[in-house]
């Protein structure tokens, strides 16, 4: 018998955020904790949600109301909970226009965003406004956008001109100071479209920072056929997490908000140590898994932990080479949370694949990896299981792995990359070229960084990961 299709129980809540981006980690994870903040203490924060370019998961949703399954897996076992709080999908691409009179409209408050690194249109190594990028050349220009960016100035631009207060930008993506870089973004942008508007959104708008935590692996189709013999319903789009989560949100908002704290967010007055707390101690050792993990066979991180050298790996890279440059959270003991980490990872009911963390290296390495490697030089220190990631990070982004097979790369600057590293022959002019990559690498620590990552990249190529890592390790 064919399962039920899954529709909404309750009408859903009244209008007041707009997410720009709505994939499975949003779906997990802020939206969850707004819909509890709702039922907690009240208030109008629906959700309708935005997908930039896809048309999936507006054909997913639209069908079930905005309702889906949240399936979270724990070593344990599993707990599916049904998700109301999105009202409707749209997408942006197929009508910009209905997205920006809705993000103009006085119902919305709050512009939440999960656009992944490249959506904001930045260049990772400084964070500023990429102004050659062809979206943002568009947006300038053209009166609807294309760009994140473009749809907050222009919508921003509209409530201006309608004599309206600013929404509140929410971002909720993997970015050291994300709010800080939103706001960087989007004043560049305005300045080029109107000085003035770039002026009002400066002294009216606010752009909290946020440090968001859960894992949750992109939907496979497994997942669909999971939560259709589990609930009974077929869902086309649920999603499954991990049972952590954390939210640390920086309490400076236009106007009103959901009641996060009620429901577990932390509302603080500074989210900076937590951000870098998580980017550098999860995401910065999630990275080298990834590519160590992929060169070396491991179809997601689990598989990675099960291997002991993994493992014991990545207990040293927080230990010896990431902790010492992390300045702890209030209250926070670093060993505890790279412990808890530890267990995260093991999980093995939660199948989050080496490739897909693997995807938009060149705009992650520098905030989960660079960071920590140029402050431990500074500072004296060397950071050997680092400069090995960067090396596996080479190696991937040349498109061949280690047996001479083709590896699917997906990243932003993936044909640029796939082209520098083919040019050279060697492996010290392999290293060279790709730390010439100045969106990535600052002059001063590429400089530094050529010899022993050279190095690194020749190991992994004659020994093997394996071999590699217990070299970095000793
Ligand atoms: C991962 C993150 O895909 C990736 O790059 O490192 O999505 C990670 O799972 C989340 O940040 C966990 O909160």
């Amino acid at each position: 018998m064919p399962a039920d299709r899954l529709t909404r129980t309750a009408p859903a809540p009244g209008a007041g955020i707009v997410h720009l981006g709505l994939g499975a980690f949003f779906r997990s994870h802020g939206a969850i904790y707004t819909e509890e903040a709702i039922a907690a203490s009240g208030g109008d924060w629906g959700i309708t949600g935005v997908s930039l370019q896809s048309t999936h998961m507006r054909d997913a949703l639209t069908p079930q109301g905005g309702a889906y399954i949240a399936l979270e897996l724990g070593p344990e076992g599993e707990v599916a909970r049904r998700v109301e709080v999105v009202r409707d999908v749209l997408v942006a691409r197929e009508d910009p226009g209905a997205v920006l009179a809705l993000m103009a409209d006085p119902a919305t408050k709050i512009v939440s965003l999960t656009v992944t690194e490249k959506g904001y249109c930045h260049e990772p190594a400084t964070g500023a406004l990429n102004h050659t990028h062809p979206d943002v050349i568009h947006d300038i220009a053209a009166p609807l956008p294309v760009s994140a960016p473009g749809f907050l100035v222009r919508a921003l631009q509209m409530r201006r001109a309608a004599g309206l207060a600013p929404f509140t930008v929410l971002t909720c993506d993997n970015l050291p100071s994300n709010g800080a870089v939103v706001r960087g973004v989007v004043l560049a942008l305005a300045r080029e479209i109107d000085p003035r508007l770039a002026g009002w959104i400066e002294a009216e708008g606010r752009f909290p920072s946020t440090m968001v935590d859960r894992i949750a692996p992109a939907t496979k189709p497994e997942d669909i056929a999971r939560v259709a013999a589990l609930t009974g319903f077929h869902d086309a789009a649920p999603v499954v997490h991990e049972p952590f989560r954390q939210w640390v949100i920086e309490d400076s908002f236009v106007g009103d908000r959901p009641d996060w704290g009620a429901v577990g967010a932390q509302m603080v007055d500074d989210v900076t140590p937590y951000e870098h707390m998580k980017l550098r101690m999860l995401n910065g050792t999630h990275s080298p898994l990834a590519y160590l993990g992929y060169l070396a066979g491991h179809e997601t991180v689990a598989d990675c932990m099960a291997d002991p050298v993994f493992a014991r790996f990545v207990d040293r890279l927080w230990d010896a080479e990431i902790i010492p440059a992390v300045e702890a959270p209030p209250g926070v003991s670093l060993a505890d949370y790279a412990a808890a980490l530890h267990k995260r990872y093991d999980n093995p009911a939660i199948r989050h694949r080496t490739w897909q963390i693997a995807m938009d290296g060149s705009q992650k390495l520098p905030q989960r990896i660079l960071g920590t490697v140029s402050e431990s030089l500074a500072a004296g220190r060397s950071t050997p299981g680092l400069i090995l990631a960067i090396a596996a990070w080479m190696r991937y982004v040349s498109g061949v792995d280690l047996n001479g097979a083709p590896i699917d790369v997906r990243d932003p600057l993936a044909d640029r990359m796939k082209a520098l590293s083919d040019a050279a022959d060697t492996p010290e002019d392999k290293v060279a070229a790709l730390l010439g990559l100045r969106e990535v690498f600052p002059p001063d620590l590429a400089a530094l960084l050529g010899g022993p990552v050279a190095a690194s990249y020749a190991l992994l190529a004659d020994e093997g990961v394996h071999k590699a890592m217990e070299v970095a390790a000793r």
